[in-house]
């Protein structure tokens, strides 16, 4: 390719990046996309369930939305990295500490990727991992509760978007700094020192096999490039993970020009195994980092976050033939390895092919020393001699790829706006369709792992426009499905989502449904603060703080008349819920309280938090309509001038105060 010609893509592809609007690349007409037999094959009649879950990230909302496949529907949003007033995560006192980090409380973040744990390259159905892409953050959800259980931070990591990938049978999950920045020494140096200064991490998070807990067992310093997503090889490459990066000519401004200067950038490709043998030997050095590690406990149903000090740095310097660079045309995005583990595809944004890398080529060629120079001190495989085979004139835009359980491969394309089906094995083409409009990642049913179920696919569409009614300026991003059971992919839905959705993943029902937790036993309950029956409830002050030990069964709260409150006490309502019966929580909520409701399962504790800020009566209910009396679910609680004398009183259907006893007077 001459210069000019080179220019001229690089121009026109990064005008249509930047402002959104090729539409002459865009499909025109949408009504005729969708067959006449499309609502026969989504269609769950109610009362049936849905083949698969679909795990899907809401972007820039920071929770993970989870909906049925074939239909669509939306069964639940799970809140990992924002605050859900809707049940209380992240404003209950036991759910804040699951938002800590190591800059405090930060209730927001973007969750860009998901990835459901595998054994043997196998959905197992135990946990979802997410990462925090703005406050670098990796978050496991359990499977059994679609509850989010632990959160980490990442130290050295400047924007978490190469993450949470994980290796064949979940040992690690991945996180890979988005930017690099000046990593360990003085931070304080000018941005235009970025080519001396700044640097790049991976880090693999290890995952115990039994709880799944994550500790960072090692971070790699790397090039200061930019990581933007990742793969761990499967079967004979189980070894290897694979990074794609872009800006390997360290801009540090006006990236859309300076970061797609150069024909090629690169796959970083990690011997991980052989990291994890260097960490082993002592060969890395324990760095000072701050980082929060936070971790729920389903006995206590309290969250604690725990302020870790240090982390293992590996140096590649020290760690010989761990690291090898595969050059992958203009700022590759999606790096994907197909389910035998042999290819390797790297997605260049601005690029006009799909190179197809063979990870045999890529052994051959690292044993014969067939480099094509060095990048940073790290050799560079010879494009050619890794090289499986290029996929031609596939759209504009490649984005991401999965795979089927045939030998096909399907590329998004974001400038084209469509799905690219071809063949791995002879990179022909076989088939495209349009996506409405602009798509992103794109799923296929089990597509990463090593035994996908194919069947559906589904997009994930940055731009609606006219695809629903209009909502004003801020439309709903869209998802469609198509139906991939035969040689040509067939559109046969189109739903709106929640958020902005990146990757998702989809697993069989059955590998879930039949874990589903349905309450939590009450005799198991270790929350420090849980009442078990209605005999124990009682109100107890602690200088300025009032604790309140309450239960909430249909259709009362207990004790639901409190008296003895003054003005500037911090009153923590711990509310137990006594039922043992699947599907009946019950809400809390008291007037004008500066945070949520909490929404309380069957057997679990949970706290809310209010300061009396004003003397009067103030009521407060169960939110959850979970009784026909529900609406008779109130309480009042009393709140006086702080001087007054008034003793410190609960009950409930006495209509008097109760009598006094030695833990519930008041002490002054
Ligand atoms: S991204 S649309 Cu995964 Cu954040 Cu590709
Ligand atoms: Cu409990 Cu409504």
């Amino acid at each position: 390719m001459n210069i000019t010609s080179r220019n001229f893509l690089t121009t026109a592809a990064l005008a249509a990046f930047t402002a959104g609007t090729m539409y002459s690349c865009k499909p025109k007409n949408t009504s005729a996309a969708v067959s006449g037999d499309a609502a026969a094959k989504v269609y769950v009649a109610p009362g049936k369930y849905d083949e698969f879950y679909n795990f899907v990230s809401g972007g820039f909302n920071g929770q993970m939305m989870v909906y049925g496949i074939p239909s669509g529907r939306l069964l639940r949003i799970i809140p990992v990295f924002s605050q859900h007033p809707e049940n209380g995560y992240g404003f209950s006192e036991e759910t804040k500490p699951m938002l800590n980090t190591s800059h405090g409380f930060v209730p927001w973040d973007d969750l860009h990727h998901i990835a459901l744990s595998t054994t043997n390259g196998e959905h197992d159905g135990r946990w979802v991992f997410a990462n925090g892409n703005n406050s670098p953050r990796i978050a496991r959800v359990d499977m059994k509760t679609f509850r989010t259980e632990e959160i980490i931070e990442i130290p050295n990591s400047a924007g978490n978007h190469s993450s949470p990938f994980i290796t064949e049978n979940t040992e690690y999950t991945i996180a890979g700094t988005r930017f690099s920045v000046p990593i360990q020494g003085n931070p304080d140096v000018p941005i235009n020192t970025y080519k001396e200064n700044f640097k790049g991490t991976v880090s693999f998070v290890k995952v115990d096999s039994i709880t799944g807990r994550m500790n960072i067992a090692f971070q790699i310093l790397t090039p200061g490039v930019n990581f933007d997503l990742s793969r761990a090889g499967k079967g004979k490459s189980h070894d290897w993970f694979f990074f794609s990066c872009y800006n390997s000519e360290k801009a540090n401004t006006l990236l859309e020009v300076n970061a797609s200067a150069k024909d090629k950038d690169f796959i970083m490709a990690v011997n991980w195994k052989k990291a994890e043998q260097y960490a082993k030997e002592g060969k890395g050095k324990k760095v000072p980092a701050q980082y929060a590690h936070n971790v729920y406990n389903d006995k206590t149903h309290t969250a604690t976050s725990t302020i870790e000090k240090d982390v293992l740095l590996l140096d590649p310097k020290d760690c010989p033939d761990m690291i090898y660079f595969i050059p992958c045309p203009k700022s590759p995005h999606g790096t994907d390895v197909d389910p035998t583990g042999e290819y390797i595809v790297g997605s260049g944004k601005l690029a006009a092919l799909i190179p197809v890398f063979s990870f045999t080529k890529m052994q051959q060629a690292i044993a014969n020393k067939t480099f094509d120079g060095t990048y940073d001190g790290f050799p560079v495989l010879k494009y050619e001699a890794v090289l499986h085979g290029e996929v031609q004139k596939p759209g504009l835009g490649p984005l991401h790829t999965e795979f089927d359980n045939e030998g096909n491969a399907y590329t998004s394309m974001f400038v084209s706006s469509e799905i690219v089906k071809w063949n791995v094995k002879d990179v022909k083409v076989l088939d495209r369709v349009p996506t409405y409009y602009s798509i992103g990642h794109l799923s296929v049913m089990g597509g990463p792992t090593r035994k996908p179920y194919g069947k559906y696919m589904v997009a994930y569409n940055k731009i609606t426009k006219d695809r629903y009614l209009p909502t004003g300026p801020e439309l709903a991003q869209s998802a469609q499905l198509y139906d991939i059971s035969g040689d040509k992919m067939k559109m046969i839905l189109d739903f709106p989502t929640v958020g902005e959705p990146h990757y998702a993943e989809a697993i069989p029902a059955d590998k879930i449904s039949k874990n589903s937790v349905k309450i939590y036993k009450i005799e198991e309950n270790e929350h420090p603060y849980a009442t078990k029956g209605e005999a124990q409830t009682k109100v107890e002050r602690k200088g300025n703080q009032v604790h309140v030990y309450m239960t909430a069964i249909r259709s009362h709260l207990t004790p639901d008349n409190i008296e003895g409150i003054k003005l500037g006490d911090e009153v923590y309502f711990h509310v137990t819920n006594l039922e043992q019966d699947w599907d009946v929580p019950h809400g809390f909520a008291i007037k004008h309280a500066n945070n949520a409701e909490i929404l309380i399962m069957p057997g679990e504790t949970q706290t809310l938090k209010y300061i009396a800020d004003r003397v009067g009566v103030i009521p407060y209910y169960c939110t959850d309509f979970c009784s026909a009396l529900h609406q008779e679910m109130q309480g009042y609680m009393r709140v006086s001038p702080a001087g007054s004398n008034v003793p410190l009183t609960f009950s409930t259907g006495t209509n008097l105060p109760a009598p006094q006893t030695s833990t519930s007077v008041s002490k002054k």
